[in-house]
């Protein structure tokens, strides 16, 4: 089995190809390709591109191992690593130019199955800002050679919070309501529109704690590792269809559980 360091390497690597892909792409211009779960919900050709790429990049370093992208779907490997792929997370971010959307590569080992698969390397690039957070299991959380470490406890202020609302209009009541319930424990709120960007800025101490509901694996495979290897906890509720898929909640140990329980209700 590879060693955590060399998958994350390996990740580093392409995420910067696929990044720097994605952002010619973007200054190029944008075209929509289709739309998936809902009219918001929407895949460019970049998104597309990007995967393919990436794709191609790990088949030809490692040809034995799984993939689980976003936007091609899931093939089983023989290897016992499986990479989980957002070509461009932020979708709807780069779709606008909003300059807050990232590739986001994590190296799992076990069964493919979220909740029960093991991370073993993580990376989030941001090509715009240049920032890629990466991380090794057991080998902590990087950004520019610094590492990181989730926020100990909020300020006296309030939590700085981030979520997210679902592209789907029936669940937007729900959320507003839920941020609601929870804003008398923040100090504010932001929404920045790409899940692993949410999870990096939590690793990184810049967010006190992350919640949102309805994301999928590749949204948050790797951002949960960058949060759990910079001391912080990652917890979900499951639903038919995988861990997390009803709520991700990311937080460092003197916020988790009160975020948790405020975000679960
Ligand atoms: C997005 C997430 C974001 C969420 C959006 C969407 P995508 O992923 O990163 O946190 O609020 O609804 O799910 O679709 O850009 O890969």
């Amino acid at each position: 089995m590879p060693q955590p360091a060399d998958l994350e390497s390996l990740a580093i690597d392409i995420a910067r190809e696929a990044g720097e892909l994605a952002r010619r792409r973007r200054r190029e211009g944008v075209s929509i390709a289709a739309t998936k779960s809902a009219i918001a919900d929407i895949v460019t050709e970049a998104d597309r591109e990007v995967e393919n790429l990436i794709r191609e990049r790990l088949s030809a370093a490692r040809p034995g191992d799984g993939f689980l992208g976003e936007e091609s779907g899931a093939e089983q490997g023989e290897s016992g690593v499986t990479w989980v792929v957002d070509p461009i997370d932020g979708t709807v971010n780069y779709a606008y130019g909003i300059p807050s959307y990232a590739v986001s590569i994590a190296a799992v080992t076990g069964a493919p199955v979220v909740g029960e698969w093991r991370a073993e390397a993580g990376v989030v690039f941001n090509p715009v800002s240049g920032e890629l957070f990466h991380a090794a299991r057991g080998a902590g959380t990087w950004l520019d050679g610094e590492r990181l470490a989730v926020s100990a406890e909020p300020a006296e202020a309030g939590a700085m919070l981030a979520t997210g609302l679902g592209y789907d209009p029936a669940t937007h009541e729900g959320d507003l309501a839920r941020i609601a319930r929870i804003m008398p424990m923040a100090r504010d709120i932001r929404r920045i529109g790409a899940a692993s960007l949410d999870l990096a800025f939590v690793a990184a101490g810049r967010i006190d704690g992350y919640y949102e509901r309805g994301l999928q694996a590749w949204d948050h495979a790797a951002g949960a590792l960058l949060v759990t290897e910079a001391g912080g906890r990652i917890g979900g509720l499951d639903d038919i269809d995988g861990f997390g898929r009803r709520l991700i909640v990311a937080a460092g140990p003197g916020l988790f559980d009160e975020l948790f329980r405020a975000a679960r209700d």
